[in-house]
């Protein structure tokens, strides 16, 4: 047997169920021999796709998918996706053909290790026929234990010799976090016991298995009201103290808590500018406390009083068992009266000032609209740019994963391939694709790869005919914003080319097809085009452009 054809067995065998890619030469074999094990198959019609939707198949389901790409081109197009899943350490495994040694000619040929290695992704190899089987082995391991992306690099030499016969490596145990340090956990237990006011901030570190209910259990202890970071969005859907994301897209009351807290205790939240309005939302002389499994994390944006390097999890539970030995149980500021006004703090419970065009539709309005039309079980899925502040903020956001926001890299483009792979990693629970007009058209290849792969997904395009961030951010400072504008693209015809359904809303009522598009077998995807009004400006952006 080759070791291309034992190096794709292995990997099945040891867990790897889904393969995103794109196939040429170099990695036709290892991928069928990946299929043949037993493995899905979905081809992008980008590698910048396929990265994006294994990414999104992490994000979304907890298990590692690998991407499989050609050497050369192959890799070099999944660089913006590869770089996002770095910067939001989504264990993948991302399974690069590359040219052998000795090919020195070959026109694919670039040093494919300095390339991935520049954007911090940590590269393995097939060294040798006679080591592939434990290399790539190593390669899962080392992508699960450390919880990021590894590039294996499989030279094609030693993917097409014979693999030596023998056992195949033995599975090793899966690395567990350490447990906190007594001495942090008694400090932090004494900062939460002084504490009046205490918020508990969950971010992308706490979405892991088991932290949700053991942080919510330590607030309860504390009286702490739960905020996420946006990435984290929708992780305490349904607790009543529960005040949402914090930050740009926080909600009047959600900024005014979260300032007037005297203590912040993190779970897995860096605390950066878009978490915490440039520090703003700090009130002077507020304890910070942040709990991460990476020590750079903390203090790194805000000043620390204390910290612990642990799981979110663990610290959360050896926090509650400290507070509950010294029988330290309080109600904080969970008044009846609170919890009225969080119960009416709502996005889509604040007044605002419709602004009504004939031919377009006021964003907030439209996702209102969605909100009530759509299930509420759902995954939601946003692109970067203007437009991204209203879905999270006029949409309710799922419980377990319900929101995928690939923002660690602030690249536009990304949302419909993430769209894609959470909806392969969750079929049937309906995956909504918030894009804007630029970030589709950065992406449209994959709109294809919706129609053929069948998804269970509604992809709703924020249409403002422009790079609207770059409108209001330039448009204020008295710049002409010409460069940055375009004519109207009709994407429910693009979208229907593609073999999706498509449909244009300017008013509330021109979504009526989609409460029966909703109603059937959803055989279709369906796109909706809405022009929105371009001259609604989100407050967060303001925010936003002060860190550039
Ligand atoms: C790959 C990449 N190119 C350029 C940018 C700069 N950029 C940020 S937002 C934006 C505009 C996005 O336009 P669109 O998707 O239509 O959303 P809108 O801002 O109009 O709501 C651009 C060009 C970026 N973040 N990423
Ligand atoms: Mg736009």
């Amino acid at each position: 047997m080759k070791v291309s054809e034992a190096v794709g067995r292995l990997l099945v065998e040891r867990g790897v169920r889904h393969v995103f890619g794109l196939i040429g030469s170099g990695n036709f074999d290892i991928t069928l021999a990946m299929v043949e094990a037993g493995a899905s198959f979905a081809s992008s019609r980008h590698e910048g796709g396929a990265i994006t939707m294994t990414d999104a198949f992490g994000r979304t389901s907890g298990e590692l998918a690998a991407c499989s790409v050609h050497q050369g081109p192959g890799l070099t197009n999944t660089i913006t996706g590869l770089t996002e899943a770095v910067k939001s350490r989504t264990p993948l495994l991302l399974l690069a053909a590359e040219t052998a040694a000795g090919a020195t000619r070959s026109n694919f040929r670039i040093d494919q290790e300095a390339l991935v290695t520049s954007v911090g992704a940590v590269v393995a190899r097939l060294r040798e026929p006679a080591t592939a089987l434990a290399d790539a082995a190593f390669a899962l391991q080392l992508a699960r234990d450390e919880r990021r992306p590894i590039v294996l690099m499989l030279p094609l030499d030693v993917q097409g010799a014979e693999c030596p016969p023998g056992a195949p490596p033995p599975v090793q145990p899966s690395v567990q976090p350490p447990e906190p340090q007594a001495d942090g956990v008694r400090k932090v237990a004494d900062l939460l016991a002084a504490a009046q006011r205490p918020v508990v901030i969950g971010g992308r570190g706490a979405l892991g298995a088991g932290a949700k209910e053991a942080i919510e259990e330590l607030a309860d202890t504390t009286g702490a009201l739960l905020a996420t970071s946006a990435v984290a969005g929708g992780l305490f859907a349904g607790n009543p103290w529960s005040i949402g994301i914090t930050g740009g897209f926080a909600t009047p009351l959600a900024a005014e808590l979260v300032s007037s807290a005297d203590l912040l205790l993190s779970f897995g939240a860096t605390l950066n500018m878009w978490s915490t309005r440039h520090g703003r939302l700090v009130a002077p002389g507020a304890v910070v406390v942040q709990i991460d499994i990476d020590p750079e994390a903390i203090g790194g944006h805000l000043q620390a009083r204390a910290g612990i390097v642990g799981d979110s999890a663990a610290t959360a539970r050896a926090l509650t068992r400290e507070l509950d030995r010294r029988h330290q149980r309080r109600e904080g500021w969970r008044s009846k009266d609170l919890a009225e006004r969080i119960a009416r703090g709502g996005w889509s419970q604040q007044p605002y000032e419709e602004d009504t065009a004939p031919d377009s539709i006021d964003p907030r309005t439209l996702s209102i609209a969605l909100d009530e039309l759509l299930p509420a079980g759902r995954t939601l899925v946003v692109d970067s740019g203007h437009f991204m502040g209203w879905p999270p903020m006029y949409m309710a956001i799922a419980p377990d994963r319900g929101f995928i926001f690939t923002q660690s890299y602030q690249s536009i483009g990304l949302g419909l391939a993430t769209a894609i792979g959470a909806a392969v990693a969750r079929p049937e629970r309906l995956t909504v694709a918030a894009l804007g007009d630029g970030g589709l058209l950065m992406s449209l290849p994959e709109l294809e790869t919706v129609a053929r792969l069948g998804l269970n997904l509604l992809v709703v395009v924020y249409n403002d005919a422009a790079y609207g961030a770059e409108v209001h951010h330039f448009g204020p400072l008295g710049k002409p914003t010409d460069i940055v504008r375009f004519p109207e693209t009709d994407f429910a015809a693009i979208a229907r080319a593609c073999g999706l359904e498509g449909l244009t809303v300017r008013k509330p009522e021109d979504l009526a097809p989609a409460t029966e598009w909703l109603a059937g077998d959803r055989g279709k995807a369906l796109l909706i085009d809405a022009k929105v009004v371009p001259t609604v400006v989100a407050e967060w952006l303001e925010e936003a452009f002060k860190g550039h």
